[in-house]
Formats: C-alpha cells, sequence, structure tokens
C-alpha cells in the first residue's frame, strides 16, 4: 500500500503542474547579462519539461560556497519565498555538489535540481529508440552515483516529477550502489551491441559512395524544420528544446543529380552536461563521419553568438571540430527587411561568414542558394586513390578504413595495397603512401 503522505504527493503532483523556483548566481568571470541569459534559458528548459516557473533568484557572489553553494542567508530568503509560493523544485542554473544539495534540500525542504539533472530528464522523457534510452539512463545513473545517498529516506523523491523520470530511473532509487554500478555496466555491454549493428547499418551507407551531410546547431534552432524543407520529409518538428534526440537520415538529390544522404541531429546547448556528450558520441558519430556540415543559426535568437561558440565547442569536444561547413543563418522571415532585428547580427554573421546562406525553412527562401552552395561545397566528392602502406602502419590501415571506402585490397608484397575513395580533406594524411598515376595503374 502506498503510505498516506506519498499518496498526497502524487495526487498533487497530478493535478497541478510542478512549481518550480529558479537560481543563478554572477561570478567574477561572468557577466550580469550572461547569468540572466543563462537563466531565461533554464526556464524554457524547466517549462520543456513540464514545470511552471513561479520566480527565480540571483546571486552575486565571490566565491562560491562550499555548503550551500549560494550564501546560506540568500538560502534562506529564497526558501522564504518558496514556503510562500508553495514552490515544489528549486532548480541551480550550474552543478551542485552531493553535498550541497543534501544542505540545500535542508533548507528548502522541497527537491533540489541541477541544469544537468535537468537536462538528463528532458533526454529520458524524449528517447525514443533503445538506443537513444540507453544513453540517457547511462548517463543518468552515471550522474546519480556519487549522489545516491541521499535517495534513502526521502520519501518524497518516489512521487518523481522532473529530474526523476526516464528509464528504471525511478526503481533504482532505492537501488544500492552495487546495483546501479552492475546495471551501469549491463548497459554499457548493451550499447555496445546496438552500436555494432548500427556501424553495420552505416558501413552499408558509405558503400552506396553518396556523401554524408549532417545538420548541426543549437537546440531550437530550426534543423529539422531545414531537414524536411530541404528533403521533403517529414521529422518532427515542435518550439521545444531538444525535440530531435535520435539522428534521422534522408535522402537529398541537388539539382545537379548528385544525391547526399542528409543526417539530423540532436540539438546542442549552453552548458551541456559532460556526461551525455560523452553518451551521445556514438550517435554523433554521424558527425563525426560527415563530409559537409550545415550548422544551422537562428539569426532571430538575441543569443545567437553564443549559441554558435556553443556549437562550436561541442563540435571541438566530439572529434568535429574544422570540418567543412556551411552556416545556415536561418529564421530570416523573423528579421525586419534590411535584416536589422537581433542586434544586426545577420550583416555580422554574413561578414564573419562570408559562404554562409541565409534561409528561412518555413517560408523556403534561401533554399535554392542554399542547394547550390551544398553542391559546391560537394563537388570535389571524394577521390580515387591507389595508396601502399607497409604492413607495420596498422594505424593508419585502421584509419583509412574509418575514413575512406576501401574498394579493393590486397595484403601480397611488402606493402599492403588498397584501392580507395576518400572525401578530400583527408588527402594530405595519406599523402605518402599514394601512388603516382595510380589511377591508371592496374
Ligand atoms: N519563423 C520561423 N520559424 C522557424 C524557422 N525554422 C524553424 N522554425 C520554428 O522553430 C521551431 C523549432 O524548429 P525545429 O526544426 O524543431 O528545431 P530543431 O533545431 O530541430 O530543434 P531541436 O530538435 O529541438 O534541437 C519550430 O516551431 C519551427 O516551426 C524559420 O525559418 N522561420
Ligand atoms: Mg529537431
Amino acid at each position: 500500500m502506498i503510505p498516506a503522505p506519498l499518496k498526497a504527493l502524487i495526487e498533487t503532483r497530478n493535478t497541478r503542474p510542478e512549481r518550480v523556483f529558479l537560481v543563478g548566481v554572477e561570478i567574477k568571470s561572468r557577466s550580469h547579462s550572461d547569468t540572466r541569459d543563462s537563466l531565461a534559458e533554464l526556464g524554457e528548459l524547466a517549462a520543456t519539461a513540464g514545470g511552471e516557473v513561479v520566480g527565480d533568484g540571483l546571486q552575486k557572489v565571490d566565491a562560491l560556497n562550499p555548503a550551500t553553494f549560494i550564501g546560506k542567508g540568500k538560502a534562506e530568503e529564497f526558501a522564504d519565498f518558496c514556503r510562500r509560493h508553495d514552490v515544489d523544485t528549486v532548480i541551480f542554473d550550474d552543478d551542485l555538489s552531493p553535498a550541497q544539495s543534501r544542505n540545500l534540500e535542508k533548507i528548502f525542504n522541497c527537491k533540489i535540481l541541477d541544469r544537468t539533472s535537468l537536462i538528463l530528464d528532458i533526454f529520458a522523457q524524449r528517447a525514443r529508440t533503445r538506443e537513444g534510452k540507453l544513453q540517457v539512463e547511462l548517463a543518468q545513473l552515471q550522474h546519480l552515483l556519487p549522489r545516491l545517498t541521499r535517495f534513502w529516506g526521502h520519501l518524497s523523491r518516489q512521487a518523481g516529477g522532473i529530474g526523476m523520470r526516464g528509464g528504471e530511473g525511478e526503481s533504482q532509487l532505492e537501488a544500492d550502489r552495487r546495483k546501479v554500478q552492475e546495471r551501469i555496466d549491463r548497459i554499457i555491454r548493451d550499447l555496445d551491441t546496438v552500436r555494432r549493428q548500427r556501424s553495420t547499418q552505416r558501413a552499408g551507407r558509405q558503400r552506396s559512395q553518396w556523401p554524408l551531410a549532417s545538420i548541426v546547431g543549437y537546440t531550437n534552432a530550426g534543423k529539422s524544420t531545414l531537414l524536411n524543407a530541404l528533403t521533403g520529409s517529414n521529422v518532427l518538428v515542435k518550439d521545444i528544446l531538444f525535440a530531435t534526440l535520435d539522428p534521422a537520415t534522408r535522402r537529398l538529390r541537388l539539382p545537379t543529380n548528385q544525391n547526399v544522404l542528409l543526417t539530423d541531429t540532436v540539438g546542442f546547448i549552453r552548458k551541456l552536461p559532460h556526461g551525455l556528450v560523452e553518451a551521445f558520441k556514438a550517435t554523433l558519430e554521424e558527425v563525426v563521419q560527415a563530409d559537409l556540415l550545415l550548422h544551422v543559426v537562428d539569426v532571430s535568437h538575441p543569443q545567437v553568438e553564443e549559441q554558435i561558440q556553443a556549437v562550436n565547442a561541442v563540435l571541438a569536444e566530439i572529434g568535429a571540430g574544422g570540418k567543412p561547413t556551411i552556416m545556415v543563418l536561418n529564421k530570416l522571415d523573423r528579421l525586419n527587411p534590411d535584416g536589422t532585428g537581433a542586434n544586426g547580427a545577420l550583416n555580422r554573421l554574413r561578414e564573419n561568414h562570408p559562404h554562409a546562406v541565409a534561409t528561412s525553412a518555413t517560408t523556403g527562401e534561401g533554399i535554392p542558394s542554399l542547394l547550390a552552395e551544398i553542391s559546391t561545397q560537394l563537388r570535389p566528392k571524394r577521390e580515387f586513390l591507389v595508396l601502399r602502406v607497409p604492413h607495420e602502419q596498422s594505424a593508419v590501415i585502421a584509419r583509412l578504413h574509418k575514413v575512406g571506402q576501401v574498394i579493393e585490397s590486397s595484403y601480397r608484397g611488402p606493402k599492403a595495397r588498397f584501392k580507395v575513395r576518400i572525401p578530400p580533406h583527408h588527402h594530405d594524411e595519406f599523402a605518402q603512401f599514394i601512388v603516382p598515376d595510380g589511377r591508371t595503374a592496374s
């Protein structure tokens, strides 16, 4: 039987949305407007997770308090507000240590979450495929493990709600560390199996010899809308953060009759939890393998430049920095006809990215120019080469199979010999092994 206090909690939760209070801190290295923007985004994230933001608070601090993150006096002041406004959950814009969460929970006497657990919660709600679900659960459990002790004896935790959902999440909360660790090991094994199947599919796709392009960008920039506009497909588009979690690949036939495989991917965000980037690395392999990236930007967003930086940082982290990239300046229709709005960002971005294409994925404006630019960028498609590689250079041989398409290989003779197609930006890497006139040599 469900104990009465718990039942009451469940019922309250079902009758109204969870009431949320947000907390940000302004430290020396961060400007006031940065903190404000980040907090506004945290509010959108909370709404995406189904919460109702009833207030927020900022504190300017010289140093973070190791026990309570913000100052103790400030925490009590916020706690008082929360009591008076019936707040269920307090969400901090930065990661809290397990000790800080525990202490804050005592002061506020309600659920305390941080940005990472909130993002993980949204991902848990969105994950559809088996791989996506496993990845999110893994990141959640890894985030949970050091914080596990505080769940003991906290009946209210079991009431669920934001930060407590997903996979086997709720039942895990009562499990001991060893059980969680076992589950983590199990997920890692399962993921390995799922990923092997994925890489087989990808190998099949590469054999089709079509170049690969990936759509990347900040969450809600219009990536899925653009995939639909370019390929006439119908993937989910929604005005919420992280609508897309699992990559979708469609064929794009360019006006030049060339085929391209175009993949829509998960959106990025500032302060994306590192564990999540780790967990999604395999899904993001599509991005790493791509011959070309379309970096979609919402030019109507006031923080467009910070968003571009955040995306570039994640790209660098997954090893896709420096790829040939087309900047797609999207949501053009939201600007004034002279291109103003969003702080004159459009002109500035055009100056910094001379090959950028301005589009509106919803009205179709700029789509023909974008198609033309994709054709131009992919024209020097894949180079056909013959290589001779000394047998002991196994790393080079492995790399060749990873980035190129090996059409024929022979391991006889003093050096291994390969007929390959590789994307031109990998040419230099293999230059020393190229057989001159290999094209015509038998
Ligand atoms: N006005 C306008 N709205 C757009 C444009 N492109 C996309 N949108 C809207 O922006 C919202 C987000 O679009 P999505 O395509 O789902 O964005 P996304 O980048 O795939 O977002 P996530 O998958 O959540 O990361 C939707 O409401 C779209 O209708 C555009 O060019 N102009
Ligand atoms: Mg999307």
